[in-house]
C-alpha cells in the first residue's frame, strides 16, 4: 500500500514519527531520526533560553511502559529553529514539526514571534501538556487558560499551529475542549501526552528522583487512553483541524488501531526509546502487512473507519 500521506497540504513519505521528547534533543538524535525510516520527525520542546532540566535518574522503562520527569530539558529554541531551517534547505519538498513549550505566556508568545519571522515552512507543536515542570500545571487542564493562549498565539502569527494535549478522561471535558479548539484556525491535535503524575515503585521506593518519583506514564498503559482521545477528538473538531495520535504505540497494529480512530500521522514515544530508531522500519512493515490482509486499498479508507457493534 502507498503510505504517503498529505498531512495540511505537505506530502509525508509515511504516517509514522517520533513523539516529540523522544530521540530529538540534540543533533545526534535528530540526525538519527533523519536516517530512519520515519515519515518526519518532531523537535524536542523547546524553551527561550537552555535548560538543564529534573535530575536524574528521571526516566526509567518499565515492564508496560515508562515513567518520566525530564523537566523539559531542551537546547532552548534558537538550536531548534536552526536545525529545522537548514533540514528544509537540504530537503525542500520535506516539512518537519518544531516543538514549543514556554514556562510562561510571555515565553510561548515571544517563540511564536521569532517563528513567524523566520523561514521555517514546517508546523509548529504548541505544548499544552508537560505534566513534570514543578509548580507548572498543565494549561490543556486550565480551559481559560488554553483559551487564552490560542487568542494571543493565532493573533501573532499565520503559520501553522497545532496543539499537544493532555488526555482528558470525561465527555464533558471532550466536549469542553473541542468547542475551544473550534474556535481557531488550528492545524492540528496531538493525543495524547503522557498520563501525568503516575508512580512507580519498586522495592518500596519511587523510581524517579524529581517531584518525590511523580511523572508521566507512557507506553502499553497508556494505549486505551490514547485511542479514546484521538476518537474523542475525531468525532468533535471541525474536518479540517487533522489529529495526530500518540500513546502506546509498539506495533503495526497498535499503528493501525490510532489511525482507524481517526488519526493521521500516529507517533512513536516509549518505545522508540526502548528500540531506537530502527522500531520505524520494523512498524511500517507490520503495518503494511495488517492492512493488506484486512483488504484495505488506501490510508483514506481506513482513517476513522472504526466499526460501532
Ligand atoms: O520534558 C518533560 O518532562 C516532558 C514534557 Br516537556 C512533555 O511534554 N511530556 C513529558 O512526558 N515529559
Amino acid at each position: 500500500m502507498d503510505l504517503g500521506v498529505d498531512f495540511l497540504g505537505h506530502s509525508i513519505k509515511n504516517p509514522l514519527m517520533n513523539a516529540s521528547g523522544c530521540w530529538c534533543d540534540n543533533k545526534d538524535l535528530l540526525d538519527d531520526l533523519l536516517q530512519s525510516e520515519a515519515g518526519t520527525f518532531v523537535t524536542k520542546s523547546a524553551t527561550s533560553e537552555y535548560r538543564e532540566g529534573n535530575p536524574k535518574p528521571r526516566y526509567i522503562e518499565v515492564p508496560l511502559g515508562s515513567i518520566n520527569s525530564m523537566g523539559l530539558p531542551n537546547l532552548g529554541i534558537d538550536f531548534y529553529l536552526n536545525y529545522s531551517l537548514e533540514f528544509q534547505n537540504n530537503h525542500p519538498d520535506d516539512i518537519n514539526f518544531l516543538s514549543i513549550a514556554g514556562m510562561c505566556m510571555e515565553d510561548n508568545l515571544s517563540m511564536v514571534k521569532k517563528i513567524e519571522q523566520s523561514e521555517f515552512k514546517g508546523i509548529t507543536e504548541l505544548n499544552l501538556s508537560c505534566p513534570n515542570v514543578p509548580g507548572k500545571p498543565q494549561i490543556g487542564y486550565d480551559f481559560e487558560a488554553t483559551e487564552r493562549i490560542l487568542e494571543e498565539v493565532f493573533s501573532l502569527t499565520k503559520k501553522k499551529i497545532g496543539v499537544k494535549l493532555p488526555p482528558y478522561f470525561d465527555f464533558a471535558h471532550f466536549d469542553a475542549v473541542s468547542e475551544i479548539l473550534n474556535k481557531f484556525p488550528l492545524s492540528y491535535v496531538n493525543c495524547i501526552n503522557s498520563l501525568g503524575n503516575g508512580l512507580y515503585i519498586e522495592d518500596d521506593t519511587v523510581s524517579i528522583r524529581p517531584k518525590d518519583g511523580f511523572g508521566g506514564i507512557g507506553g502499553a498503559y497508556v494505549k486505551p487512553t490514547a485511542l479514546a482521545n484521538v476518537r474523542a477528538f475525531y468525532l468533535r473538531l471541525n474536518q479540517d483541524i487533522a489529529i495526530i495520535g500518540c500513546g502506546g504505540v509498539e506495533s503495526g497494529k497498535d499503528m493501525y488501531e490510532h489511525i482507524l480512530c481517526g488519526a493521521h500521522l500516529v507517533q512513536v514515544g516509549t518505545q522508540l526509546m526502548k528500540e531506537g530508531p530502527q522500531v520505524f522500519a520494523r512498524i511500517l512493515q507490520e503495518f503494511n502487512e495488517l492492512v493488506k490482509s484486512k483488504g484495505y486499498e488506501s490510508l483514506k479508507d481506513l482513517r476513522g473507519a472504526l466499526k460501532s457493534m
